[in-house]
């Protein structure tokens, strides 16, 4: 039998930094309800999650870094919208802010989760932000926990 890793779904002693951008935070702001509702309901206790604002989804990846960096966090999730028809640099910002996250992930050792909607207009945002497509606030808080515990359990292994 091979030995198997996984994380467990338990977040009541690990301890989250959540980066929300401030740009399209009509979306934004519920992938942080999301987020923060899935911490609590996976056990994480109040006190053991910090949220920190950035003006927009590229300054996600340095305010990332910074936090991961501490030591103060088993997993940082990067919240953010970036939306095709308000932006003729989408792609640029698109594709940077996904660069920057996996890198500081990879950099740091610290599991960095990509909650960040990338989606053509305003109303498939909003979809995924809670409304008909999930919340990916909550998905990135759900990778966040599992990713904790894996990469704790594989530090002890
Ligand atoms: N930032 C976003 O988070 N979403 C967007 O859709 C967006 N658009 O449309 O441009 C956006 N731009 C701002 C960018 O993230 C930076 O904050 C800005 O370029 C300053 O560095």
């Amino acid at each position: 039998m091979p030995r198997v890793h996984e994380g467990k779904l338990d977040a009541s002693n690990r301890r989250f930094a959540v980066i929300v951008a401030r740009f399209n935070s009509l979306v934004t702001g519920k992938l942080l309800d999301g987020a923060l509702d899935c911490l609590r309901r996976h056990g994480c206790p109040e006190d053991h999650v910090e949220v920190a604002w950035v003006p927009g989804s590229f300054e996600l990846p340095l305010a990332a870094s910074k936090l991961a960096t501490t030591g103060r966090f088993d997993a940082v999730l990067c919240l953010g919208a970036i939306i095709r028809s308000e932006t003729p640099h989408f792609d640029f910002v698109a594709n940077e802010t996904a660069r920057g996250i996996a890198r500081v992930s990879l950099d740091s050792g610290v599991p960095v989760t990509f909650g960040v909607v990338t989606t053509d207009d305003v109303e498939q945002a909003i979809s995924r932000a809670g409304l008909r497509s999930g919340n990916r606030g909550w998905d990135a808080a759900m990778n966040a926990i599992e990713m904790a515990d894996l990469i704790a359990g594989l530090k002890q292994a």
